[in-house]
């Protein structure tokens, strides 16, 4: 039976009825009008746009649930507190605040003196070493030697054995960061005696080779292992406490990179080092408190260093080299699974950041938390192409890094690996995404390169959420990019091979990727020419992949936690 039959009862039928109906009626508007008045609303606004036709970003039909799903903003809450607190404690001397960062001196007991006339008791060495995960030889372990002794006069290293030691066991050759170190056994000390020991390097050294100096191999491959392998050796798979370790770099920086290394090192007057590039320097100073010590920092003296810590060879632990490319790099194995790639990664760009005082990829901008408590999807307006393609609102000079941006890297003027129609390609960005003023996704409104400020670069490589440039070192800044956000890569006509490399990396660092190059296989491919891209294409394709990176968001942004966290 229908119920509202019942319910009206049966005197006077028809006008009982009719009282009835707009009764409710009326009682619903008042409904109505009362939602609409009382419900909160952001406080933000959104543009007037009559006339034009926009596509209204991810309106999900009443179901919204913030920014991301509410559980993963939970566990992202409590890996950010976590973090915080393991972290809080670590002695360090980079300091950054409000766009600026500072480097405090280093701390200087790192060494201690033995006067000549101190009976000093020669003790004895000892090794150890432990597995990785790494099925590679040159890369299957790190080690740690106890009370090694120094000539540096020339430049050769003493394991003073204990007769008790057993001697099938006993072992002189270690893989370095840059290759092997021979260690020379002894079993009469006469030989250091004679020359005396004149310090003690007291705390955990790192013996490598001479950094890297181009970008993506210096930052990704050697670095990036670094970073990994010394966390793994303090046993804090997400930092490294830089009050426990000192850098050493032996005399293979001399044979590393030919002889131009020496220019990117300066010698200071206690004959400790210093990095000459902006970004090596801020870097070093977030592994090592003490200062950077050489095999030619020591005045030929003899000395002992109570640890050194051989890693391995880093690049055997690079994700780089998937493939045999062309000759020029014979490297084509990963020895590891993708998601210890994933997590090694992840926690070194984390670390970067948390260095810098930036913000983690696991933390919200305040607007994107408003949009979370609130439950509401982002609105970003997206014109299609019908709409008349005039920006809205004042075309931003934006210089400060806070945003979230879809951005055109191009190294402009450089003569080589260029978008020639870079600003063409900007315009049309601006025109689909016209709306200047909306504080959730903007175009960067001109071309775009990184320099080697790491902090600048960090700062914005994490505010970006599609970065568009050519295959070049870059785009290894895309490590600092979130998880599910997007690498659209454009290469010279005939290179679509080239992309193995940054594909690669942006499958590493929880990335979209995306690729555009004009041409087919036939094409020959000249890597460091200049690409004139359609701009209508790009601008396309861009609107997918911001439609997908909404949508893909939780889903990436919950795998890389579970990686960083449950590992
Ligand atoms: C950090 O240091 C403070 C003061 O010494 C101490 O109370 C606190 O427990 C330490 N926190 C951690 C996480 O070690
Ligand atoms: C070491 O001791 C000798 C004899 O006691 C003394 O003549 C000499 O000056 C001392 N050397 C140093 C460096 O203290
Ligand atoms: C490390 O692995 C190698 C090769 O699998 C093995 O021979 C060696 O005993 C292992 N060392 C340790 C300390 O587990
Ligand atoms: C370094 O000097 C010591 C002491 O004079 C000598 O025994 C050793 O053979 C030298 N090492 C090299 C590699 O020349
Ligand atoms: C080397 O010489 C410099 C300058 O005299 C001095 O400051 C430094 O302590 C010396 N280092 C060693 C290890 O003797
Ligand atoms: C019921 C409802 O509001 N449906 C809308 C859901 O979103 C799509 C795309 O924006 C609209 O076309 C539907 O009308």
């Amino acid at each position: 039976m229908d119920s509202s039959a019942e319910l009206i009862g049966t005197t006077h039928p028809t006008k009982d009825r009719k009282i009835t109906w707009l009764i409710l009626c009326i009682f619903f508007i008042a409904l109505l009008v009362a939602y609409y008045y009382y419900t909160p609303k952001l406080t933000f606004s959104l543009p007037n746009l009559h006339a034009t036709i926009v596509q209204n970003l991810c309106s999900n039909n009443g179901t919204d649930t913030g920014w991301i799903s509410p559980s993963l903003y939970t566990e992202m809450d409590s890996y950010l507190q976590s973090i915080k607190l393991a972290q809080a404690n670590l002695s360090k001397i980079l300091r950054a605040a409000h766009g600026k960062y500072t480097i405090d001196p280093f701390k200087r007991d790192y060494i201690q003196w033995i006067k000549q006339n101190d009976s000093y008791n020669y003790p004895y060495s000892s090794w150890k070493c432990t597995n990785t995960s790494s099925k590679d030889p040159d890369s299957r372990e790190y080690c740690t030697l106890i009370n090694i002794y120094f000539l540096s006069i020339n430049n050769t290293y003493y394991y003073y054995r204990d007769p008790s030691e057993n001697k099938a066991n006993s072992r002189d050759r270690f893989m370095g960061s840059h290759g092997e170190v021979r260690i020379n056994i002894l079993d009469n000390i006469a030989a250091i005696k004679q020359f005396g020991v004149s310090a003690i390097l007291t705390k955990p050294m790192h013996v490598g080779g001479a950094p890297d100096m181009n970008y993506a191999h210096g930052f990704l491959e050697r670095c990036g292992p670094l970073f990994w392998v010394l966390a793994e050796y303090q046993s804090h798979p997400s930092y490294i406490d830089p009050s426990n370790l000192q850098i050493f770099y032996s005399s293979n920086m001399h044979t590393d990179h030919s002889n131009n290394l020496w220019q990117s090192m300066k010698r200071l007057s206690d004959g400790t080092y210093e990095h000459a590039s902006r970004w090596n320097k801020v870097i070093y100073a977030m592994f090592s408190i003490y200062p950077l010590l050489t095999y030619q920092s020591f005045n030929k003296t003899t000395l002992m260093f109570k640890h050194m810590v051989f890693t391995g060879l880093p690049w055997k632990r690079s994700a780089a080299w998937g493939i045999y490319y062309s000759g020029e790099r014979p490297l084509n194995y990963y020895p590891f699974n993708m998601q210890d790639y994933r997590r090694a990664y992840l926690a070194f760009s984390e670390w970067i950041l948390n260095n810098f005082e930036l913000p983690s990829k696991f933390e919200l901008t305040p607007i994107q938390k408003r949009l979370q408590e609130t439950r509401k999807s982002e609105q970003v307006f997206i014109c299609n192409g019908l709409c008349q393609n005039q920006p809205i609102g004042i075309q931003s000079k934006e210089t400060t890094f806070t945003g979230d941006w879809i951005v055109v890297l191009n190294r402009a003027g450089a003569g080589r690996r260029e978008i020639s129609n870079a600003n063409k390609l900007v315009e049309g960005l601006l025109a689909a995404f016209p709306d200047q003023t909306n504080p959730y996704l903007r175009v960067w409104p001109r071309q775009f390169n990184f320099d080697d400020n790491l902090y600048e670069t960090a700062r914005m490589a994490r505010s970006t959420r599609v970065l568009i440039g050519t295959h070049g070192a870059g785009l290894s800044n895309t490590i600092f990019m979130r998880p599910g956000t997007i690498l659209y890569e454009i290469n010279p006509p005939g290179c679509r091979m080239l992309s193995f490399n940054f594909r690669r990396w942006a499958e590493v660092f929880n990335l979209q990727h995306a690729l555009w190059t004009p041409g087919d296989t036939n094409d020959q491919c000249s890597r460091d020419a200049s690409t004139t891209v359609r701009v209508d294409e790009i601008v396309n394709d861009v609107i997918n992949l911001v439609h997908n990176e909404n949508r893909y968001r939780s889903g990436y942004l919950s795998r890389a936690l579970d990686i960083l966290v449950k590992t």
